[in-house]
Order: C-alpha cells, then structure tokens, then sequence
C-alpha cells in the first residue's frame, strides 16, 4: 500500500511538472539587424526584445544578432518570409521590391521634418502599407526611424548638383535610390550596407548616402573625408515579424508582441532623434561637413522632379493623394 501510494504521489508529481512546464514552454526567436549595437535599429531591437521578455514573464526570448551576422536586410526579409528567421528591421525601401507603394516614404526632397513623417507613417499611408505585407510572409508591426539621409565621400564636398557629376555612390538596393543619384548626375552603385564600409575602404565606390546615426556608428568617418548635408530623403525603418513564426503563436503570446512592438516604437524614434542630433555633433570632429544652401537642394529637387512624378504616377493614387494630403 504504501508503495502504491508513493508511486501515485509521483504520478502527481511528474503531471504538475509536465503541466508546468507546458504552460512556460518556452520559445526563443531570434532578430537580426543590419546595422552595429549603437544604432537606434539595433538598440530598438534590444529594447523590443527586452519587453516581450518582461510581458510573457521570461515564456518568449528573443535573441537580437546585429550588424549583419544573420545577413543583410534583403536576405533577411526573405527568411522571415520562410520562417527561418523572426524578426527583421528593415529601410521601407528594401520593402518596395515586395509592394512598390513602399517607394512613396523614400520619395526624395519632400518631407522637411520628422513630424510630417511621424503624420503620413501613423496616418492612413502608413497602415495601407504595413498591411499589404500580410499575404507576403510577414507581418509588418510598426514604422521605426533611420531618418534623412545625407551624402559623404571621399573626393570633394558637395555643394552644388555639378559637385555630383562622376561619383560612384553606393544606394541601397533599390530601383528608386538608383535613379535618384543616375538623376543627379552620379553613377549609383547598389549593394548591402554590410559589405559598404569594405567598398568604400577599397573605393570601390567614392561615397555613400546615410543618416548621421550610421555615418557615426558604421565608422564610414574612417573612410570617408566629406559630409554634405544634403536630406535628400526620409528614411524609415519597418519592425516586421516572420508570419509563420506570429501565426504560430496564441493570441495572448501575439498580443504581447504587438504591444511591444507599440511600446518600442516611441522609444526607437526618440532614440533615433536624439542620437541623429548628438552624432552631428561627434561627426564634426572627425569629417569636413559642409551645408547644402537652399537653392542648390532646390535645383536636386527640381532635376529630379520627373523621377518623382514617374513614381507618383504609378503608385496607388488613392495613397499618392493621401501622402500629399498629410504634407
Ligand atoms: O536598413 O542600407 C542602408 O543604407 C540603410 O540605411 C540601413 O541599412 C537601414
């Protein structure tokens, strides 16, 4: 008898464990990033993982690899796709290959400031386009920030559209970023940012286009003498989810994803905001920066007016009018 009893008081035993241990089954996820720990992307992916963590009470990791380890925001995407890989940040531009909507955020020399993209991003545009990722393998979250993106080289400063002519310019790998620097005058060259540092060491290319935040942290003041304030576009990142990975999860698990997806947006874009300003600062020390006058960024807009109107024209109008709208 009493060794029956104590075969079922272990009986007992062992389902409390099995069940306890079911309801904190954990699941690790891992994130990849394109760009090094100090950037605002890495840093928001950091900041993301630690709050799913703290929601789910430690049921959900997620393992943030930076700088391109995982590999770059192309391949990256194409993984979330598969579901061999979670969770990805990448430029709204790297998107447009799957929906070419995604071109009207990098469209250049329209917004003048963060707010008026914080509108069109959070507005009615924004939702449209983080929608249409749904039957594509992903799960789009929210908008986080690169910010406006401005040209450093190693030849001369640019401080008129003629100083443009004969650069090689490294752009993402984008059709609309090719034909902004071909449209001024320069020769684009697109690859991965992760092999750029590399390319512009060797001149490969003479230069390359970025926010301060990237400038800073990928080190390219290493390489690269001019900085010229150009913003010539906006530049927005996408926090997505691999579908299959969300798809595998309940709704409470999903739940906490989006809600820390909401919480890790306002500190991304803060953090993007403040270090864009702080790293100006740090990049003066280390690189020639010049001003790009009114006028002159005038003059890019205008030799790029019929790129912009190509894109406008092909683009959803019922988005296009909707973006002018929120201008
Ligand atoms: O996705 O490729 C780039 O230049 C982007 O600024 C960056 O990687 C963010």
């Amino acid at each position: 008898m009493k060794a029956f009893k104590t075969t079922v008081t272990s009986a007992i035993a062992l389902c409390l464990m099995m069940s306890s241990s079911m309801a904190t089954a954990e699941i690790t996820a891992r994130m990849g990033t394109s760009l090094p720990d100090s950037h605002p992307q890495t840093l928001g992916a950091q900041y993301f993982s630690k709050l799913v963590n703290e929601k789910s009470d430690g049921e959900i990791t997620i393992q943030v690899f930076s700088n391109g380890i995982l590999g770059n925001d192309v391949n990256m995407t194409s993984m979330l796709q598969s579901g061999t890989l979670q969770f990805t940040v990448p430029s709204t531009a790297t998107l447009a290959s799957l929906n070419s909507d995604f071109s009207i955020i990098s469209l250049p020399f329209q917004f003048s400031n963060e707010a008026q993209a914080d509108e069109v991003l959070d507005g009615d545009v924004g939702k449209s386009l983080l929608d249409s990722l749904n039957n594509k393998g992903l799960s789009a979250l929210a908008f986080w920030e690169n910010g406006f993106r401005h040209i450093t080289n190693s030849r001369r400063p640019i401080n008129s559209l003629d100083d443009l002519k004969g650069l090689k310019i490294r752009t993402m790998q984008n059709d609309l970023y090719i034909g902004l620097f071909n449209g001024l005058n320069a020769n684009a060259v697109p690859m991965p940012v992760t092999e750029l540092f590399t390319a512009l060491e060797t001149h490969t290319v003479d230069g390359q286009e970025n926010p301060y935040t990237v400038i800073n942290t990928a080190r390219f003041f290493e390489v690269q003498k001019y900085l010229s304030r150009t913003a010539h576009a906006y530049d927005a990142l996408v926090l997505l989810a691999s579908k299959p990975f969300m798809d595998s999860l309940n709704e409470t698990q999903r739940q906490i994803i989006h809600e820390a997806a909401q919480e890790a947006t306002t500190y991304q874009r803060a953090e993007s905001r403040r270090l864009n300003n702080e790293l100006l600062a740090e990049l003066e020390k280390k690189m020639e920066i010049n001003e790009v006058s009114e006028d002159e960024r005038d003059r890019m807009g205008s030799s790029l007016q019929p790129l912009i109107e190509r894109y406008q024209n092909e683009l959803d109008s019922g988005l296009v009018e909707d973006f002018k709208q929120a201008l």
